[in-house]
């Protein structure tokens, strides 16, 4: 086998190889970012106000949500991140071999939490005049995005039917 042809047989592979790459690049990309709920609408009108003398019916809920946390961590260089590398260790307070972590969102990475300072809660609202039925809730989190929020309002639609008939679920 000549220069030439040994030259063009690896161009050949690492085009082969890149090509594979790119395509599970591009899989791995469709995966994450593919509508988690197709054809999923949501129409915002509300009806018409009842005109008529009626009631206005309003009820409040809270709820707990903070996360049990089953392992803490010592910080070996007190910089608030978990870095096993740098000597961080943590305490398999449920014993199942594996650091159950909670990540912190803001000012850095690897935050992860190492104690409940102040619960956390989900608070909630609900408006109904008889015309239309609206539920606020607002949750102490970040990163609650909207595939999150409609899958609430499914899991609402598809549960509590029988309870209350909410046309509008906003969450906050
Ligand atoms: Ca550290
Ligand atoms: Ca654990």
């Amino acid at each position: 086998m000549n220069m030439k042809s040994k030259t063009k047989k690896i161009l050949k592979i690492t085009g082969i190889g890149i090509s594979l790459l790119l395509i599970v690049v591009i899989a791995y990309v469709f995966q994450r970012t593919r509508d988690r709920h197709p054809g999923y609408s949501l129409d915002l009108k509300l009806l018409a106000a009842n005109t008529a003398a009626g009631t206005l019916k309003v009820g409040f809920a809270i709820e707990k949500i903070t996360p049990e946390l089953p392992d803490t961590w010592a910080d070996a260089d007190s910089n608030a991140q978990y870095e096993p590398e740098k000597g961080d260790t943590y305490v398999d307070g449920n014993k199942n071999g594996k650091f159950d972590a909670y990540w912190l969102a803001g000012f850095d990475n690897k935050r992860a939490a190492n104690g409940i300072h102040d619960d956390i809660w989900a608070r909630a609202i609900v408006w109904d005049d008889s015309a239309s039925v609206v539920g606020l809730v607002v949750l102490d989190a970040i990163g609650f995005f909207n595939d999150d929020v409609i899958t609430v309002r499914k899991m609402v639609a598809e549960q509590i039917p029988e309870i209350i008939n909410i046309d509008i679920i906003i969450l906050l």
